[in-house]
């Protein structure tokens, strides 16, 4: 008979062999993350850094920050990092884009913080994740959640790295028709479109998250700071998210979904195709431009189950009412 003491043991050695293993057992083997965040003007990269920082089974390599103000937002990323109790390197990264002018130029929520300012690495953002990346082939998995400047930097300056990332997986782009309010444009895309053409043509294994299925996840004021009590990292994205919400009614979960799908990718259903990026039409720079295809690199989100996606988002914060889990808002 299996003692519970050999359930453990085993479990921890062949983790894929029992259907249901105690929580505070991890799994699987951690995954590698590497993040690249515009953290401090939509709040969701905040919520999404607060679930990788307590998902057990999420080992993040590092934070790379983008777009203007990087070094304020390197403090936003370093704020939640330290109160998780975590030492995670931080490089705040590039704030022009390739091309165009800048449109992004401040991080809002740094009004927020508090204490004196912290001190980055200048510059080394790209070759931190070059390294990090080349250290690890096949392994890691790099979230970019910001406009893609620094990723298209990286692919450029080393054009093997989409071939040893295990998975690039982004927010951005929209791949339907879903009505959003700015059309077939998405945020992320549009603020250095020629970066996101270069990322949609590196041939890296890409899964993208865009606009027409983040937008299907959202919460109120109410909601929010009714479900964010309870967990510290939460109450300190609670706090910045009053800056939100003296412009917006909503919380949308864009990052969160494209950080909790790598964990649990079944929470989306995925359509394979090909991406191009509109680099001609002004009006229309940066509009990603789907077409299915079974052989296309690119697998984009197509519908999500927004019980499931709450349910795991809340799950790794266990002071969090399980009686509100699992409720889509
Ligand atoms: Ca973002």
């Amino acid at each position: 008979m299996l003692t519970r003491r050999g359930f453990l043991a085993a479990a921890a050695v062949t983790p894929f062999a029992f259907g249901s293993v105690p929580s505070t057992i991890p799994t699987r083997m951690p995954l590698k993350i590497l993040l690249d965040t515009d953290i401090g003007s939509d709040i969701d990269d905040a919520v999404a850094l607060a679930y990788l920082l307590r998902k057990p089974d999420c080992s993040l390599l590092g934070v790379t920050t983008v777009t203007g103000d990087a070094v304020n937002r390197a403090r936003l990323a370093k704020a939640l990092c330290e109160a998780a109790g975590k030492s995670i390197p931080i490089f705040p990264g590039l704030e022009t884009p390739l091309v165009i002018e800048q449109r992004q130029v401040y991080a809002a929520q740094a009004e927020r913080l508090t204490g004196g300012t912290a001190s980055f690495p200048k510059g080394q953002a790209i070759d931190f994740m070059r390294t990090t990346i080349r250290q690890n082939p096949g392994e890691v998995t790099l979230l970019a959640v910001g406009p893609f400047t620094n990723i298209a930097t990286l692919f450029k300056l080393d054009p093997e790295i989409p071939h040893l990332l295990k998975e690039l997986v982004i927010m951005g782009g929209k791949f339907s028709d879903y009505p959003t309010p700015w059309g077939p444009t998405e945020w992320n895309a549009i603020v250095d479109p020629h970066a996101t053409a270069i990322v949609f043509s590196s041939g890296v294994p890409l899964r993208a998250f865009g606009l027409d299925v983040t937008w299907q996840l959202s919460m109120t004021p109410d909601q929010v700071t009714q479900k964010f009590k309870g967990d510290e990292l939460l109450e300190i994205v609670l706090d910045w998210s009053r800056v939100w919400f003296q412009e917006r009614e909503l919380l949308h979960f864009h990052d969160p979904l494209a950080a909790a799908a790598i964990f649990n990718p079944d929470i989306c259903k995925y359509k394979r195709g090909h991406v191009q990026v509109e680099l001609e039409e002004a009006e229309l720079l940066g509009v990603t431009h789907f077409q299915s295809s079974p052989d296309g690199g690119i697998r984009a989100a197509e519908s999500v189950n927004a019980d499931n996606f709450f349910q795991e988002y809340f799950s790794v914060f266990s002071s969090v009412d399980d009686s509100l889990i699992g409720r889509a808002f």
